[in-house]
């Protein structure tokens, strides 16, 4: 009699650790305002993220080429921990670098067919260039939880098994920059945004090098 209470109680933990979590659905549409009212015809490099729920990320490698002088993806959302080789496919030097808060490192220079690493360890947005082309960037978006979606050039976007709860939504555009809305995420109906971002007063702002020099006039 004992040994069939056991028996149970293992079973019931069994199923408890399989069955999946009560989870919800974030979805939406983003919409980004260009010069002038017009509307971005092309969403692909909005990023839509849910901040709060304590969930550890899987772990993900990922890679940006360097080619012809340009980085390759120029957009990239990795997690926390997450590593990203910057192999050279060009025979001449770059120097890839970021200056983004806790998130800045610096590979120094190497050509093809060299590759060099960094592990991102802090959420948050990293602008990476290179020390010797300015015309050379990128976006690695870090996030300490699984839950984002790289959105659609259409705009929509749809993000699953977020859990229960009151989060925050951010989007974000690099020119946009990032936009916040709460949002109660529940189990039994998926939570529908409208999302608009708004890029009409961007203005392009020359970055400087590693050092916090600007860029030798020349052509790159
Ligand atoms: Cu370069």
């Amino acid at each position: 009699m004992r040994r069939a209470v056991v028996c149970l109680l293992s079973l019931s933990l069994a199923a408890g650790t399989a069955a999946p979590l009560a989870a919800g659905t974030v979805r939406g549409q983003v919409e980004m305002l260009e010069k002038e009212g017009k509307k971005a015809e092309d969403l692909s490099e909005v990023v839509v993220w849910v901040e709060g729920p304590k969930v550890a990320p899987p772990p993900a490698k990922a890679t940006i080429e360097m080619r012809k002088k340009r980085f390759e993806p120029h957009l990239i959302v990795v997690p926390v921990g997450g590593e990203v080789a910057f192999p050279n496919m060009d025979s001449i030097l770059h120097n890839v670098f970021s200056v983004s808060g806790e998130n800045r490192f610096d590979l120094e220079l190497y050509k093809k067919p060299k590759s060099r690493s960094h592990t991102f360890e802090h959420p948050g947005i990293v602008r990476v260039y290179c020390n010797i082309h300015p015309q050379m960037s990128a976006f690695v978006v870090v996030r300490d939880n699984p839950f984002w979606a790289q959105v659609g050039a259409d705009g929509r976007f749809s993000i699953e098994g977020v859990p229960p709860g009151s989060w925050v939504v951010k989007a974000w555009h690099a020119r946009a920059g990032e936009i916040s809305q709460p949002i109660q995420v529940s189990d039994t109906a998926a939570a529908d945004l409208a999302l608009t971002l708004d890029a009409s007063n961007y203005k392009q702002v020359k970055h400087r090098n590693k050092f916090g020099k600007r860029y030798k006039k020349g052509r790159y």
